[in-house]
């Protein structure tokens, strides 16, 4: 029987190459100040991993329900292994957050499952403005880094997964 490798956790991260990897990256400027810093977090994890700067492309977008159209784009060029996506959608902020944020997901999520390509979800849904801060750089982490993290580990799965498709 095939057995698929499934250790390369974000616990076992040491163990992930992104060398050769081609990504795409989708970010909302919608508040910029954090969302500028899960892109520093996500580029500099591809950087670390190996991944060449010049294969990795970045889009910017409006708002993070502009994110799943521009990665659909993206997807259509065939040119990546995996996409990073990052906004920021904070509840204080709007009155239509669940919109914004149930969409950004779900739009995301059609364009990676429909393409068969893994997509990333480096978006903060947050209550408030403190909490953004603490998880783009601050006492609890950096989600650009895991979303970064996650697109390698998942870019290797699908070319182990390649025989089964
Ligand atoms: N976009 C975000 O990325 N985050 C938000 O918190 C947000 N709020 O507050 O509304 C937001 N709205 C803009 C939206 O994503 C679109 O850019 C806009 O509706 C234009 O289509």
């Amino acid at each position: 029987m095939t057995k698929v490798d499934q250790t390369e956790t974000p616990n076992n991260c040491s163990k992930l190459s992104g060398v050769g990897l081609k990504i795409g990256i989708v970010f909302s400027r919608f508040n910029n100040l954090i969302t500028s810093q899960l892109l520093k977090g996500a580029e500099k994890t591809l950087i670390d991993a190996g991944v060449n700067k010049q294969d990795i492309t970045i889009v910017d977008v409006p708002g993070a329900l502009e994110i799943p159209y521009a990665a659909q784009s993206l997807v259509g060029s065939g040119n990546f292994d995996a996409l990073i996506t990052i906004g920021c959608v904070i509840r204080g902020e709007t009155s239509h957050y669940e919109i914004v944020a149930n969409q950004t997901v779900e739009g995301i999520n059609r364009v990676s499952l429909d393409n068969r390509i893994p997509i990333t979800f480096g978006v903060l849904t947050t209550e408030n403005v403190e909490q953004a801060i603490a998880r783009s750089g601050g006492d609890k982490g950096n989600l650009g880094i895991e979303a970064a993290l996650a697109a390698i580990e998942l870019a290797g799965l699908t070319k182990r997964l390649s025989p089964f498709n």
